[in-house]
């Protein structure tokens, strides 16, 4: 196949990008390097070095006769969009290509307007550009779990059947995300599902939790060259990957207000595998498909008793700590997330285990010189005060 991965810079999109090469096919990434602007505005550094973008694709193309080829461009310039698309004329697009953190998205006015005009105008432009450029083209766009927030009844996996006054139809799920990042994939998916609707254009949509770890067998091969943005701040860094980077540095593993919150997760090579899936099994033409990509879910509490669990057998005695919740999301609730489609498509979930945690905990002592503790501290509260209105 022939897959453009819009957004192949990032944690997810460049391990896709080797991942999907390796499989024989035929792989263009597009960046714009948006998630290094916001570093640098915060001071923040993924953990393990990473080679740019064109050195790593220079090493890569010369280790492997699987070719990756790239341009660096914004989503937000149609024309840059148009061009892409008429030269490389994807079969499959997969769309990573977005303002990832809800911390980020909530900071203020400014950011959570760049947030929503980023993410939302960029996914229209890609829509417009399919449209235009390869109508038949199979969309796999990156969503999120947080779409759904935490509502007191089950999650289906995007629509619902609803029965109301001895009527019936089957609609959108009913969303209620938490921070304005996951409102933006709340209307990109409004949006995909109209464009597939009147344009007859075909998307999954993949709602996916949060993502854990650090290497995938590509990775593996050569780690100074091939590793990806592994994030332990308080902006880009997801809860995991957080608790063992305040584990290896002897802190305490902060764990927001009471920690019954809970939260669908999955392994790094998990989404790359969904990923791979749904690049084979695409919808019919008008088709707006939504898988939920996740393979576990449980309470923050119990993920924090994991991490230090599984440091206590290589001597770790970390504890965890309540903190004031910076966020302001429910924190004792029902949770009941379906994912049976990718399961029954043939994904073989990874599960979270000790051996699997302590595997993540050695990679990170081994670089544990770079890990900077003002990091741990979560960067931004909610509740806006006056100054960031
Ligand atoms: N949390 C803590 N302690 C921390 C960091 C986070 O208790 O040190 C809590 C948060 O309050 C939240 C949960 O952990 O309840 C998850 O937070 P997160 O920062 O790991 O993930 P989140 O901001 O929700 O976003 C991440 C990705 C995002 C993806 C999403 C999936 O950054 O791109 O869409 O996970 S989901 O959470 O299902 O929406």
């Amino acid at each position: 196949m022939k897959i453009l991965i819009l957004g192949g810079d990032g944690y997810l999109g460049w391990p896709t990008a080797m991942y999907l090469a390796e499989k024989g096919n035929e792989i263009f990434i597009v960046d714009n390097f948006i998630k290094k602007k916001i570093e640098s505005e915060f001071g923040i550094k993924p953990l393990f070095p990473t080679k740019t973008l064109q050195e790593r694709v220079k090493i890569w193309n010369s280790q492997t006769k699987n070719k990756i080829k790239f341009e660096i461009g914004d989503l937000l310039n149609y024309r840059f969009l148009n061009g892409v698309m008429e030269q490389f004329k994807p079969n499959c697009i997969i769309h990573y290509a977005e303002q990832p953190s809800a911390p980020y998205s909530m900071a203020n006015r400014e950011r959570a307007v760049f947030t929503q005009y980023n993410n939302v105008v960029g996914n229209l432009n890609l829509l417009f550009s399919i449209k235009k450029n390869c109508p038949e083209v199979h969309l796999i766009k990156l969503g999120t779990l947080g779409e759904y927030g935490t509502p007191n009844i089950d999650i289906e996996e995007g629509w619902i059947k609803i029965n109301h006054n001895g009527r019936s139809d089957r609609l959108l799920f009913p969303k209620k995300p938490g921070s304005f990042y996951h409102l933006s994939k709340v209307h990109d998916s409004a949006n995909i599902e109209f464009a597939c609707r009147i344009w007859n254009l075909r998307c999954t949509d993949l709602n996916q939790g949060v993502v854990y770890g650090i290497t995938t067998e590509e990775i593996n091969k050569d780690f100074e060259n091939f590793c990806t943005s592994f994030h332990y701040d308080g902006i880009f860094g997801t809860i995991i990957n957080r608790f063992i980077a305040q584990l290896v540095c002897k802190k305490d593993l902060t764990v927001y207000g009471k920690g019954t919150q809970k939260r669908g997760f999955l392994n790094i090579m998990d989404t790359l595998k969904c990923v791979e899936i749904a690049t084979l099994n695409p919808p019919k033409l008008g088709e707006f498909r939504v898988f939920n990509q996740f393979t576990e879910f449980s309470s923050l509490n119990e993920l924090a008793n994991l991490v230090i669990s599984s440091g206590e057998e290589i001597g770790y005695h970390a504890k965890k700590i309540n903190i004031v919740n910076p966020r302001i999301e429910m924190e004792e609730h029902y949770y009941n997330p379906k994912n049976t489609s990718l399961l029954s498509l043939g994904l073989k979930p990874l599960k979270l285990s000790k051996k699997e945690i302590i595997k993540n905990i050695k990679f990170v002592e081994k670089y544990k010189s770079n890990l900077n503790e003002d990091l741990f501290k979560p960067a931004i509260k909610w509740d806006l005060n006056e100054k960031s209105i």
